[in-house]
This record gives C-alpha cells, sequence and structure tokens, in this order.
C-alpha cells in the first residue's frame, strides 16, 4: 500500500465519521421541533380539545378528519391568521407567537371554539 492510498483511506475514514457526526445533529433537531408540536382535530364540528397550552413559537397543526370543509381562525391581537377553507382531509400547520390567550374559531361553524393559552 502506498503512503497515498493510505491517506486516502484516512481521510475517508474521517469523512464518513463527520457525515455521520452531522447527519445525527439533524435528526436530533429533527425530534426536538417535532416534540413541540400540537395537533389539533377537527371532528364532528369539534376540536379536539376545548383548551391547549403552548409555548410561544410552538406549531399547531390543524387537521380536517370531518367530511366537510373548516375555515380556522383567530383575531387574537399578535396571533392573527386565518387557515381559509380547509378540505376534508388535509392538516394545516401555524404557530402562535405572542403570549396570551387565544380564541380559535371556525368561519363557518360559530360553536367550533378552541382557547390556547401560548406561555413563554
Ligand atoms: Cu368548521
Amino acid at each position: 500500500m502506498t503512503v497515498n492510498s493510505r491517506m486516502t483511506k484516512r481521510y475517508s475514514a474521517m469523512l464518513r465519521r463527520q457525515i455521520a457526526g452531522t447527519a445525527g445533529l439533524v435528526l436530533l433537531l429533527a425530534g426536538a421541533a417535532r416534540a413541540a408540536d400540537h395537533e389539533i382535530g377537527q371532528k364532528d364540528k369539534t376540536f379536539s380539545v376545548a383548551t391547549l397550552t403552548v409555548k410561544a413559537g410552538d406549531s399547531i397543526v390543524f387537521k380536517n378528519d370531518d367530511q366537510i370543509t373548516h375555515n380556522v381562525f383567530s383575531t387574537a391581537k399578535g396571533n392573527e391568521f386565518n387557515l381559509r377553507a380547509q378540505a376534508p382531509g388535509t392538516s394545516a400547520s401555524i404557530a402562535l407567537a405572542v403570549e396570551g390567550t387565544v380564541e380559535i374559531r371556525c368561519a363557518f361553524h360559530p360553536k367550533m371554539k378552541l382557547v390556547v393559552i401560548v406561555r413563554k
């Protein structure tokens, strides 16, 4: 074996270790991000929970488990959003950035109500 090929071998082993390390870090970050997510279903014109506490910046996924269209929205100051018409079976993600109490409603079904407490 020449010096050159030994060095190439050692270098490629080093490279493999580095790639493995980077992949591990990415998986760890993805896992941490997923742990902060909250999923709220919409079934029989009702949110799957009536109240939810999240940390500011957490993402909330709204999943329409009904056979009808919903339109989830909030007009809470700093936490405004409007998912518009959301077809059955689809999901949409939002994040609430500002601390406080956020009332979430459906534009099509006035009885649908969810209160989210956003903490630091
Ligand atoms: Cu609705």
